[in-house]
């Protein structure tokens, strides 16, 4: 940790030789092995392994080196040499890890026994991977008689498709549909706008689009820290004279230029390629209006002058559309100003580049789905490209950005809390029981319950559940209410030190390492986020000897737990994976046709997309224009002049609540990740200094008082009435109960918050942890 913070405008494009020297700053400080630079040279190759980092999509004919700077940050420290031992853990008490913060916890290195939570003695102490199932095992049962429905199989979206079927299966012969994953933190807004609009849940963009659209829009998706991969794409796609254009309310260097790293004449000479030729500032939870604008300048010129509209392609696949004009027309400009923070010329501008373009994609991540109104914001965008028939074309489509490396993955094979998503019978006849048939519950759900006393065990595969939920503070106080907690990890987190009557830490192997089993080596696979599978093998030699593979660890609970049944063959799934992918294709068998062969296909196998053939599988049987509830997608502050948009997000240097250092390079952030990014305007109005520490509170009528101190004040560019500070410190700050709407995702980009109190600027960082009251 540095013990000095500077803030510094980042003069230099994303990539380049900043991202290089973060490289060699991460190989240093994550002590990877030597082999982890053969490590990236396999990396999302056709015969390599899939990043564990984002799901972006990993192509046929692949660069040398098909890796980023945050990929290769994730394999860095998946290859540590730091080992978390039982030494380790003797040696501190987990009320003494609760106070490290997030890196240090990650800095401990790779778990490596099976351990057990002692209570009295505050310690985690290796156990035998025997009696870790026998106890899980005898716990489960126990609750399996009484109360199968109060047990929850989280998902974090690592693990590989063939450990999440096997996991999905094994929570539905418990008793229930309890399996919410990251998603529902994440794209479960995109898993229910989509389906109601096109008729399917994933995007219908694919790689060789970015060859031929003649214009992108993004909102909300921070490509150059979260899916760098993809700027490859966009750098060749700007050259070629495509269109970027931009809705963020932060100007992200990422989407503002970039120099790619892999090419030596742009790292000589300085070369760099602009990005965005157009950067709308737009409010937090302002998309809606900006592109309801956008669509009343379509509807304006067409009426003018005409051909803008794609009338055929309206007449013959959509519903809807004389209402959703009619809406249109109705609203005022001055109004979509206002809730935009964008003026009518900008909207004006974006959607003359939309006209001209023949074939335009839309690209979305956080900054849509995590609102309040997330669900409408999504298909207001669909609503755009279906003006002018922007799907189901060559380099047109809606396309969102996924999280995690296998996260749209887990909910094709099955890990959803929505039963009506999962062929139920089909699991039936194949292994002759009756699935539950109701909904399960979502990642709010669940923290309801675990407040409410009403959850009693919690399984975790990967993740971190604790951290990543809102309402840290009252979570982190419930969450040893609970009977059974089980995390299946790679690493120690801050989620690890909160524990149930009996509790239990077991280490798996990473998906980079060597998984041998009794038919040998084995391969898993994965989805990206173009919808495209792909195999991916292991190469390097186990953190530990006592790891397990996550298919084992599943196995063996549900051999502890349930009933023998002939037909779920647990030990042979876990002794050849190709057997899981045979039942993975017994299940679906039009998506996953010949699996065990299609998934060496260079670039992956594609799953079936209907929309991208402009076949909607809707309930009208055509793509629906959607209209709005509302005009923002953020809460109604009213008349209340003092409450800012809170947008929490990531920095260039963590995945997720793993916090890989103290440096964000691009917002100019060293040494410290408590800042809080604010409007010059508004700290004046505030009467805030730069650098001042500051006390922020969210706004709430239920009595709980939730805030965060020692934030230092950074002026940004920002708009005014907007701020922005990093997850999940500020989490605190998140109420459980504002979420998106109909898809339960908290409303993490739009929280209200009010500056408390502002003192002097203290030296040094103050990297105290976050107080809820
Ligand atoms: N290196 C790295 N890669 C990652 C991750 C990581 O933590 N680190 N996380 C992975 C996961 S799980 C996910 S889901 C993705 C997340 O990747 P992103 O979707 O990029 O998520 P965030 O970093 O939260 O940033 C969201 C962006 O939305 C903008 N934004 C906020 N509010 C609004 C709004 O109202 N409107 C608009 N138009 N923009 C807004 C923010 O300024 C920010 O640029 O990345 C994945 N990849
Ligand atoms: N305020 C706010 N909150 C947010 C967000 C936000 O933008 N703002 N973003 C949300 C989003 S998009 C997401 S996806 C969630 C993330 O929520 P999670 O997915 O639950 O959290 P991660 O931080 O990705 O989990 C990291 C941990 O996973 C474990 N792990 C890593 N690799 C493996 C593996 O191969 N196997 C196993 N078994 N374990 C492994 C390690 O122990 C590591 O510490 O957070 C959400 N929370
Ligand atoms: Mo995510």
């Amino acid at each position: 940790m540095t013990s000095q913070i500077h803030i510094r405008h980042y003069q230099g494009p994303a990539g380049g030789w900043g991202s290089v020297h973060s490289l060699l700053r991460n190989a240093v400080r994550s002590r990877a092995r030597l082999s982890t630079i053969d490590a990236l040279l396999h990396q999302n190759k056709p015969k390599g392994f899939a990043c564990v980092s984002c799901a972006w999509a990993k192509p046929a004919h692949p660069h040398p080196a098909e890796f980023c700077e945050n990929g290769a940050k994730a394999t860095f420290w998946e290859l540590t040499t730091r080992r978390a031992t039982p030494e380790f853990f003797a040696a501190h008490t987990v009320s003494e890890l609760q106070k490290w913060d997030d890196y240090s916890l990650e800095a401990a290195g790779r778990l490596t026994h099976p351990m057990r939570y002692d209570h009295l003695l505050d310690i985690y102490e290796p156990v035998s991977w025997e009696s870790a199932f026998e106890e899980i095992g005898r716990e489960l049962k126990g609750l399996r008689e009484s109360e199968p429905k109060k047990v929850v199989f989280y998902a974090s979206g690592r693990a590989s498709l063939e450990a999440s079927y096997m996991y999905q299966l094994l929570a539905r012969l418990y008793g229930n549909n309890n399996l919410p994953d990251s998603s529902n933190m994440c794209h479960e807004t995109t898993s229910v706008a989509l389906p109601e609009v096109i008729g399917q849940p994933v995007g219908t963009v694919r790689l060789d689009d970015f060859e031929h659209a003649d214009a992108i829009f993004f909102f909300g998706q921070n490509t150059g820290s979260n899916s760098p991969r993809m700027l490859h794409q966009l750098q060749e796609a700007a050259r070629r004279g495509c269109t970027i254009v931009t809705f963020n309310p932060l100007k992200e260097r990422g989407l503002e230029r970039f120099t790619n790293p892999q090419n030596p004449v742009e790292m000589l000479t300085g070369g760099e390629t602009r990005i965005s030729h157009r950067y709308y500032q737009v409010k937090a939870g302002g998309d809606i209006a900006a592109v309801l604008g956008m669509c009343k300048s379509l509807f304006e010129r067409e009426a003018a002058s005409g051909g803008i509209l794609d009338h055929a392609f309206i007449a013959e696949h959509c519903h809807g559309f004389d209402a959703f004009r009619a809406f249109v027309e109705e609203q005022s400009w001055g109004v979509l100003e206002k809730e935009a923070g964008l003026t009518r010329d900008e909207m004006e501008e974006a959607a003359a580049v939309y006209g001209r373009a023949n074939a335009v994609m839309a690209v979305y991540g956080m900054g849509l789905t995590q609102h309040r109104l997330g669900v409408d914001s999504v298909q207001m965008l669909v609503n755009l490209l279906l003006l002018r028939g922007n799907i189901g074309k060559p380099g047109a489509g809606i396309c969102p950005v996924r999280g995690h490396s296998n996260v749209q993955g887990q909910r094709t094979v099955g890990i959803a809390e929505k039963a009506n998503l999962v062929p139920l019978e089909r699991l039936a006849e194949l292994y002759g029981f009756d699935p539950p048939r109701e909904d399960g519950m979502t990642t709010v759900d669940v923290c309801r319950g675990i407040l409410d006393g009403e959850v009693r065990a919690f399984i975790g595969l990967g993740g971190n559940f604790l951290r990543a939920v809102p309402d840290t503070g009252p979570m982190e106080e419930a969450w040893p209410r609970m009977r059974l907690t089980v995390q299946v990890a790679t690493k120690l987190n801050r989620g690890h030190l909160f524990n149930g009557d009996v509790a239990y830490l077991l280490p798996c192997l990473g998906r980079l390492e060597r998984d041998e089993q009794a038919t040998g080596a084995q391969v898993v696979t994965t989805e990206d986020s173009t919808a495209c599978f792909h195999a991916s093998k292991g190469r390097y030699q186990p953190a530990a000897k006592h790891l397990l593979s996550e298919p084992k660890i599943i196995a063996e609970i549900a051999k502890a737990v349930l009933p023998p049944n002939p037909l779920v063959p647990w030990d042979e799934w876990v002794a050849d994976y190709g057997k899981v992918r045979d039942a993975i294709e017994a299940t679906w068998p039009e998506t996953f046709q010949d699996f065990n062969s299609r998934m060496w296909t260079p670039g992956g196998f594609e799953k079936p997309l209907p929309a991208r053939k402009r076949e909607w599988k809707t309930e009208t049987g055509k793509a629906n224009f959607k209209i709005p509830k509302a005009l923002s997608a953020s809460f109604d502050s009213g008349t209340q002049q003092d409450v800012l948009r809170l947008i929490t997000l990531r920095s260039n240097d963590q995945f997720n609540t793993t916090v890989y250092g103290y440096r964000d390079r691009f917002r100019g952030i060293e040494g410290t990740r408590m800042v809080i990014f604010l409007n010059p305007a508004d700290m004046a109005r505030f009467g805030i200094a730069e650098g001042a520490d500051v006390t922020v509170e969210t706004v709430s009528t239920d009595n709980v008082m939730r805030s965060i101190s020692g934030l230092r004040a950074v002026p940004y560019d920002v708009p005014q009435g907007c701020c922005a500070a990093y997850y999940p410190e500020c989490n605190v700050l998140v109420p459980l109960w504002q979420h998106a709407e109909k898809s339960k995702v908290p409303a993490a980009k739009s929280v209200p918050v009010r500056i408390a109190a502002a003192g002097e600027g203290k030296d040094g960082v103050n990297l105290g942890r976050s107080q809820v009251s």
